[in-house]
């Protein structure tokens, strides 16, 4: 082996274990927010007071129930917030715009366009969220909070019906060994 390959070989090497060391750690560095870590969700209003509509169903990990506030609140203002039982380091915001059951639910109603993240210790975070269904992820980097609200800035006007969706809103905690 010549001078090349034998430094070609190390950094491969290197590289190798760079991503074992890094890998285990960087899985650990965060987790989901469990249930029994939620003191409750409130929001700003809920479309028609029904139940279907009401904000626990941000928190339901399914996509295809969201969260919809009453349509005069829901294009700007309205606002929805997890409450957690204890103070806590949040790396991460997830989100599942609009109504993510499929393409037609989806564009026959309100997506958000911006929003502001807001926490305890009195932080905004502005946001723009993609037209799209996928889970879109915000870090925000280990804020101590005991709440995380989201409100409405702007949408993505619908096809059809004048309600703003969110199908989820995950929040993920930094471990404390990191
Ligand atoms: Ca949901």
């Amino acid at each position: 082996m010549n001078k090349i390959g034998f430094l070609v070989l190390v950094i491969k090497l290197g590289i190798f274990l760079l991503i074992c060391f890094c890998s285990p750690l960087y899985a650990a560095s965060h987790r989901s927010l469990t249930a029994d870590e939620v003191k409750d969700i409130t929001a700003s209003s809920f479309l028609d007071n029904n139940d279907i509509w009401s904000p626990k169903h941000a928190i339901d990990g399914l996509s295809q129930t969201p969260w919809v506030p009453h349509r005069d609140d829901g294009a700007k203002g309205a606002w929805i917030q997890v409450n957690l039982k204890q103070t806590s380091p949040i790396q991460k915001i997830g989100l599942i715009n609009g109504f993510a059951r499929d393409e037609t639910a989806f564009k026959i109603n309100h997506r958000i366009r911006r929003a502001r993240l807001v926490f305890a210790d009195g932080q905004e975070i502005p946001i723009k969220l993609k037209d799209d269904m996928s889970l879109q992820l915000i870090e925000v980097n280990r804020i101590s909070s005991d709440f995380v609200r989201l409100i409405i800035e702007d949408i993505y006007p619908s096809s059809k019906y004048p309600h703003t969706c969110l199908a989820e809103m995950k929040i993920y905690i930094a471990d404390s060994v990191n």
